[in-house]
């Protein structure tokens, strides 16, 4: 009877509902109440899921009947649906299913179950997974890869299809409807056939939920899988071995989505290697593929040695080849010039192409925003990016529109993030990463989506419980949790910015390969330039920036005008792009009236007040929220705060070598 007794006292809070809460993202488990659910007379897995979610998951009136209709409507576009007291119509499968999740999030969050339509802003919206065959992943802080296994790596376990199918599931709840699996620094290793195995088993896991599976492909597959000489796009034994590659990928997988390609990029193989273009790669793969209705996402993350500004190359090798490209290729462009700084401008290539279809991609995982340590909502940036104007066909052409197609017609339209999904029981390694899955997914369907809301969608589904639901109940948790923790996880984002790399600053992170921590003095002998900081701040006795103005690299000229104009003069340019557009003097006056070197100093100080801010913000919340998630973000919380001091003191004692002026007064001293 004592031991008995003991094990259920050990057991109790590890199984314990509250204490699973993490583990179980947005999509907790709660109390439903009957439903009758009518389904189109034809049957599906996909239409098997919705029924179960909407029986699992109800909370509308009891005895209610849901009917699931399939009807076309020219409204409703791709994955669109209708939603009304009834029920939900849509055109396609999965748009039943999105619109059975929106039905359900509605009824969690207590919104009233809006009649309307809704239909997403991009066709494909899909997560791109760096995981590599042997499970690691390329910059993944949140464990081994759920896909990939050293040894057995060919072994499907039953563990296996269970967490493939809670990963597809979180995704169809946000509306994700395909996953690359691999690597963009492919291995070859995952054409072979053993693998190919593998890939169908995850496919059919991730169909029920319609998560489309697509590859990354390394170009050189030909020669070091197939045995062949060359690679070349134009060789016609190299056509055929990727047309019988494709064959046999499709026979596994009839629904698979296509290729996502890292080519003549940070040393991987790629048509230039044998003079080609990289229409002439990409279009060699879009025809193989396109007999089954698969896409090519082709990436232009390009740049070299020799560049005299990285921020220009991928422009420069585009858009000469403007319309050169298959209907269903689309160029997969980050959303900044360089690489997914904590703040970029907007890339030039979105607003340049007006034959090629373009998307952008988005870093899901905070590879240069404090891995899975620092507290970072991501959705104010991309909604940054999305929302920012390229003037492409004059004022109101904002990135989003310009890669949705419709400031040009697309034939395709995709939206790409850079997954943070690992084995870590809690997914994504920080407990508030998991907003950015999910921030990703609500853009992803409508890119007009603003960040405060989904913040508070996301909050309301993953830590709000049945007994806050009294309206006095609530109203606390409103005041007491929501609307403080919502205004810190607005702020996190701007207070990395602020305590890393303000002004436009960008990439003087240790760039020692863990992107972590300060490093604006990182450049080891013999290292190429443009991938050390110094190449990036020029810090100087003479001033900090780097000069792209006309006068300087002239990447402003990369934007239309009256942009291109605004960013070329220091005194339009928005502070934000401050030292990325230009190199000024440290006793610069800036639009406050302060100097350069003063504001520069306010910045990283007030990142740090900031984070302190955020720990005050997060003790008050404890009340409301489980022992395990609390402890686990204030830990976090606690690392985020001393480094945000490092890379304030880092950077400014740095700087001020070069400054020669005294930190302000209001400025707390380098400890
Ligand atoms: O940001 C850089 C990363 C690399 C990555 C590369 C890319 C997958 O440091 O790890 O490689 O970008 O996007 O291709």
């Amino acid at each position: 009877m004592k031991k008995l007794f003991l094990a259920v006292l050990m057991l109790g809070p590890a199984v314990g509902l509250r204490a699973e809460d993490g583990h179980q993202l947005w999509l907790r488990p709660h109390v439903s109440v009957p439903v009758t659910v009518v389904l189109p007379a034809r049957t599906s897995a996909l239409l098997a899921t919705a029924r179960q979610e909407l029986q699992q998951g109800w909370q509308g009136p009891a005895g209610a009947t849901i009917t699931l209709s399939l009807k076309k409507d020219k409204a409703i576009k791709y994955d669109g649906f209708r939603l009304s007291a009834q029920g939900v119509q849509a055109s396609t499968e999965r748009g039943l299913l999105y619109g059975v999740f929106e039905l359900l999030r509605r009824q969690q969050i207590g919104q009233a179950p809006e009649a309307g339509l809704s239909n997403p802003s991009y066709e494909h919206r899909l997560l791109n997974h760096w995981d590599n065959p042997d499970g690691s992943v390329e910059r993944g802080y949140a464990g081994k890869s759920i896909f990939w296994r050293k040894d057995s790596a060919l072994v499907v376990t039953r563990r296996d299809q269970t967490l493939w199918q809670q990963y597809a599931r979180a995704n169809a709840s946000v509306g994700i409807n395909g996953s690359v699996l691999n690597n963009v620094n492919a291995s070859p290793v995952i054409l072979s056939a053993g693998y190919l195995g593998r890939v169908k088993a995850i496919a059919d896991a991730l169909r029920p939920y319609g998560v489309k599976t697509y590859l990354s492909v390394k170009f050189s597959s030909p020669v070091l899988l197939g045995g062949l000489k060359t690679a070349d796009p134009l060789d016609p034994a190299v056509v055929k071995w990727w047309q019988g590659k494709v064959k046999e990928i499709y026979q596994q997988v009839p629904d698979f989505g296509g290729f996502l390609v890292k080519a003549s990029s940070e040393g991987q193989p790629g048509p230039q290697d044998y003079g080609r273009t990289h229409a002439d790669g990409a279009n060699m793969l879009a025809d193989a593929v396109r007999p089954y209705g698969g896409l090519v996402m082709w990436r232009a993350f390009v740049y070299s040695p020799s560049d005299k500004d990285r921020a220009k190359q991928a422009y420069n090798e585009f858009v000469p080849l403007d319309g050169k490209f298959r209907d269903n290729v689309i160029i997969q462009v980050k959303n900044g010039p360089v690489d997914f700084q904590p703040r970029e401008p907007f890339s030039p290539l979105f607003g340049a192409l007006k034959k090629t279809a373009v998307m952008p991609e988005f870093q899901i995982t905070q590879e240069y925003l404090g891995h899975a340590i620092d507290l970072a909502y991501l959705a104010p940036m991309w909604e940054e990016c999305l929302q920012s104007d390229t003037y492409q066909a004059g004022p109101g052409s904002t990135v989003a529109r310009c890669t949705n197609g419709s400031v040009y017609r697309q034939a395709h339209s995709a939206m790409a993030g850079v997954s943070n999904v690992g084995l870590d029981r809690n997914w994504t390694g920080h407990d508030f990463a998991q907003a950015n899955w999910y921030a990703f997914g609500r853009l992803a369907w409508n890119s007009s989506a603003k960040s405060a809301q989904i913040a508070e969608e996301w909050l309301k589904l993953t830590f709000q419980n049945a007994a806050d639901a009294t309206p006095a109940a609530e109203a606390e948790w409103n005041a007491k949790f929501l609307t403080p923790v919502a205004q810190l996880m607005l702020a996190s984002r701007e207070a990395i910015v602020d305590y890393s790399m303000p002004l436009g600053l960008h990439h003087i992170m240790s760039a020692t390969y863990h992107h972590y921590g300060p490093g604006p003095w990182w450049a080891p002998s013999g290292m190429r330039a443009d991938w050390t900081p110094p190449y990036y701040h020029q810090a100087a006795a003479n001033g900090v920036g780097f000069d792209r103005t006309r006068t300087g690299s002239d990447a402003v000229s990369q934007y239309h005008e009256p942009l291109a104009s605004q960013l070329n003069d220091p005194a339009t340019c928005p502070d934000e792009y401050l030292l990325w557009f230009h190199h000024l003097p440290w006793t610069f006056r800036m639009k406050s009236g302060r100097t350069l070197w003063d504001e520069l100093a306010l910045h990283y100080d007030h990142g740090v007040q900031q984070v302190r801010q955020f720990q005050r913000t997060w003790d008050r919340a404890q009340p409301y929220v489980d022992a395990e998630r609390f402890a686990a973000v204030q830990n976090k919380l606690r690392t985020q705060s001393g480094n945000a001091v490092m890379w304030k003191d880092a950077c400014l004692l740095y700087f001020q070598q070069f400054s020669r002026l005294p930190i302000p007064a209001a400025v707390e001293p380098p400890m």
